[in-house]
């Protein structure tokens, strides 16, 4: 029964208030979650893994996420393909999560058998009339964004992926995902709502006090800072740090390496940012020396090229010049998030002579152990009824208040 002492969904929108943290049932609410599954994990597009998931033929990997299981698999052409999970006789599930080498698909209840291609080739029993072209898996709508796959499970997909698409393109197709080798998952489950986990990781405010492996390596993006508010030494490092980033962004791109920030963090039916950013220290790649890992680049074949940064509204990576992790953000409950990570390095690189595994993955385990701390933590604080939304910084926050927006936005177009 609906309970009405509470308030309905799009009150909690209209609370919402600018440059403000959201409030509480918008984090906590069963209501809330449900709708966001619907609006965020149904009806936008959302990575589910790199195509590297799937590196030969008959390679198939099983995503389940908002209630729906997809099976991303290679064809015997060798191109990806994603498919409901469900088989088409009385939708028993086909496979299990996980990956798993196959020739055909073959339905463990009834044995209906599909071609990697999705058609029905085979269902006993089922009499001279029955058509099996009417019977092919469900196919799922996907993009391979530069190696990245993303899926939307609506009829009616954001049109605007086109613009990631570009950036698939232009900036991470020269890494050649294709022809890398996931090295390392890492499987993390936070205790906090899946929104908590995204601001979570769009701000380094919280770097320097909680990261201390990352810091090695990692700059803080750059989003203005109030120089008045500065202590002449921080003046002065952001003043060193912008001069660095004009520079620096200047030559890469002269070089042909495309590196400025696009950002389309607001008014936007996708929400995406990437920029070439700098390393700091060694400059090569986010380990505990900030030196490449993996002696076998990726494709890009250079570890001076920074690292390209690319959030979606599930999903963070990076890509360096000897390695890149991918992150995908899959909501199990209101307060419950699960964070796959994906080591990826060149599929010819062998661990242990072109790399060691500990270099490769400790400092983004390290972080996410930390980054999972700090989500449980404020998602205990949310939760509380002394909790009153927070105002965000408007120099190192702003890019919350930017997704807090798009949020409340995507939720009105999607009538609530
Ligand atoms: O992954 C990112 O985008 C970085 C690293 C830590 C915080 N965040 C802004
Ligand atoms: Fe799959 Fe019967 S449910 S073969
Ligand atoms: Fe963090």
């Amino acid at each position: 029964m609906l309970d009405q002492s509470r308030s309905a969904i799009s009150t909690l929108l209209d609370e919402r208030r600018e440059g403000h943290s959201l409030p509480a049932g918008l984090y906590t609410r069963e209501d809330v979650y449900e709708a966001d599954l619907d609006v965020f994990f149904r009806k936008h597009w959302i990575f589910i893994g790199p195509e590297c998931d799937v590196p030969e033929p008959g390679d198939a990997s099983v995503i389940d996420v908002a209630g729906s299981s997809l099976i991303m698999l290679r064809d015997d052409d060798g191109e990806v393909r994603v498919f409901h999970n469900v088989c088409r006789h009385r939708g028993a599930r086909i496979l299990d999560e996980g990956t798993s080498v196959v020739s055909k698909l073959v339905c463990p209840y009834h044995q209906w058998t599909y071609e990697l291609t999705g058609e029905l080739a085979y269902a006993p029993h089922m009499g001279r009339d029955f058509d099996k072209t009417c019977n092919s898996l469900k196919p799922v709508n996907f993009r391979n964004i530069g190696g990245l796959i993303h899926v939307c499970l609506s009829d009616d997909p954001p049109a605007d992926i086109d613009a990631l698409e570009a950036v698939g393109r232009d900036r991470l197709l020269p890494y050649d995902l294709k022809n890398t080798r996931v090295a390392f998952t890492q499987d993390v489950i936070e205790h906090g709502n899946w929104k908590l986990t995204i601001e979570n990781n769009r701000e380094c405010y919280h770097c320097a006090a909680n990261h201390p492996e990352l810091c090695v390596s990692y700059i803080d993006l750059d989003f203005g800072f109030d120089p008045e508010s500065l202590s002449p030494e921080d003046r002065e490092r952001a003043a060193r740090h912008e001069a660095l980033y004009a520079r620096q962004i200047v030559a890469w791109e002269a070089e042909g390496y495309p590196s400025a920030a696009i950002e389309h963090l607001s008014k936007t039916e996708s929400n995406f940012r990437t920029q070439r950013l700098i390393i700091s220290g060694a400059g090569e790649s986010q380990t505990p020396d900030a030196r490449a890992a993996v002696a076998k680049l990726t494709g890009i074949g250079r570890k001076d090229l920074g690292d390209t940064h690319l959030w979606g509204h599930n999903s963070w990576h990076h890509f360096m010049g000897d390695h890149i992790i991918v992150a995908a953000v899959i909501p199990l409950g209101p307060d419950k998030t699960l964070l796959r990570m994906k080591w990826l390095v060149n599929k010819d690189a062998v661990e242990g002579m072109d790399y060691d595994l500990h270099n490769l993955t400790s400092v983004w385990v390290a972080t996410n152990e930390e980054d999972a701390a700090l989500v449980g933590r404020s998602h205990a604080g949310v939760s509380d009824p002394a909790y009153v939304p927070g105002m965000y910084s408007p120099f190192t926050e702003k890019q919350l208040d930017w997704f807090a927006g798009w949020y409340v936005d995507r939720m009105r177009a999607h009538g609530y």
